[in-house]
């Protein structure tokens, strides 16, 4: 009677499809079965060890950190309602995010493994860092669900903004405009804000994830939708892994779910180790290191997760510190000759100032002591024409 009763539990706890919850079980699948159609599903902790900070880890992702600025709240910086009326809080951050300026991961090379041993169906990938096409996965492999720094244009007219403008423009920290010949609109990399459609190489291969064999889901909260239900739509015995530091969404739940929580280079690393592939994964990631042309090429030890987030974190908040300085001096500038011009002239009728291209404008700095709040109000205050 005991017996028949462990039994019963052991079937129904036993997976469909692999022999047991394991990367090695995994690992076997993959190679007996020949297993080719691979979909991949990552979030910003696949970027985290390259130096990118992600959204939501508690006291080190963005958020915690963007919301010591007071931004009314955190997401504002993408949301396009509070862009059209103040771009620099985002532009800052694309100065950090620009792609060019970080390498891949061992976890991008893993993906970028996958494809070359043709096992690859699709990446869906919520980062706009571009960070997996440098690690060698071609364009047409990957769905940049919530768009890339790839392509730019304006908000209002939708002309297209030229790549090497507004590569120009991020690094000198500046706000672009619309080159469109009576636009002055903002110009804004074609990333998905909240309030916005995801691009329609999303829902054109949303159905992709029932065709896989294999899931695997990497670096991310799940918390934004609709790419957050794309795991559900993986048919019931295919496996589905996790590499994850935390446990997200329904993973775990389904009797061929594995759960690598942990730090996501570890995991693949051990998923490497399970497949026999460590080896190639450690050269390919070798050949994305920018200084291994270099004979003598100094190699910092690495250093652990803490100190590369604690460090990044500290040079975005000077930077961000740094934009809102240089904004509240040519502020302090324009309020300085306004009060001067008020003296020499009559107040204009119409305010024709508030498509300035540069610092924001004296009128929009008025409503801005929210994100502004280490100035004092004085500065703040209108002043009279
Ligand atoms: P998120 O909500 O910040 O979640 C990140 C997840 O990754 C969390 O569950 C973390 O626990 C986990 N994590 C963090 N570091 C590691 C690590 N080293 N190893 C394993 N797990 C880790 O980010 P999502 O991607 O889920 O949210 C979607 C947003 C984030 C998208 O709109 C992105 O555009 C946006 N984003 C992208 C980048 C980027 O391009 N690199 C950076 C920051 C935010």
């Amino acid at each position: 009677m005991g017996n028949e009763s462990s039994t019963s539990v052991d079937e129904a706890t036993r997976p469909i499809t692999l022999y047991a919850r394991s990367i090695e079980a995994v690992a076997q699948y993959i190679q007996e079965k020949d297993i080719k159609n691979i979909v991949v599903m990552t979030g910003a902790g696949i970027s985290t060890s390259a130096g990118i900070p992600d959204f939501r880890s508690p006291d080190t992702g963005l958020y915690a950190n963007l919301a010591r600025l007071k931004l009314p709240y955190a997401e504002a910086v993408f949301d396009i309602s509070y862009f059209r009326n103040n771009p620099y809080p985002f532009y800052t951050l694309a100065h950090e995010l620009y792609p060019g300026k970080y390498r891949p991961t061992v976890t991008h090379s893993f993906i970028s493994l996958l494809h070359k041993k043709g096992r690859l169906l699709k990446l869906f990938t919520q980062n706009i860092d571009c960070l997996e096409r440098e690690a060698g996965v071609p364009g047409d492999k990957i769905v940049e669900a919530h768009g890339s720094f790839a392509t730019q244009r304006c908000i209002e007219c939708k002309t297209e903004f030229p790549g090497d403008r507004m590569k120009e423009m991020i690094q000198k920290k500046e706000v672009p405009r619309c080159i469109g010949k009576t636009c002055t609109g903002l110009v804004k990399p074609d990333i998905v804000f909240f309030g916005e459609a995801l691009p329609e190489s999303f829902h054109r291969n949303r159905s992709l994830p029932a065709k896989a064999e294999l899931v695997i889901v990497m670096g991310t909260s799940l918390t934004v939708q609709p790419f957050a239900s794309l795991p559900s739509f993986v048919r019931e015995e295919t496996p589905r892994v996790l590499i994850n530091l935390e446990r997200v969404g329904s993973l775990g739940s389904r009797l061929d779910d594995v759960l690598l929580l942990g730090d996501c280079d570890e995991g693949v690393r051990k998923f490497a180790d399970a497949l026999g592939w460590r080896d190639e994964l450690e050269e390919l990631w070798a050949s994305t290191n920018p200084n291994k042309n270099k004979k003598d090429a100094y190699e910092a030890p690495p250093k652990t997760r803490q100190e590369r987030l604690d460090e990044e974190i500290e040079k975005l908040t000077k930077d961000i510190d740094a934009t809102l300085k240089v904004t509240a001096e040519a502020n302090e500038r324009i309020r300085a000759e306004l009060e001067k011009s008020a003296t020499q002239k009559p107040p204009p009728s119409s305010n024709p100032s508030t498509d300035t291209p540069s610092a924001p404008t004296t009128s929009s700095y008025f409503g801005l002591s929210h994100v502004y709040p280490h100035l004092k109000a004085d500065k703040l205050e209108k002043p009279s024409l």
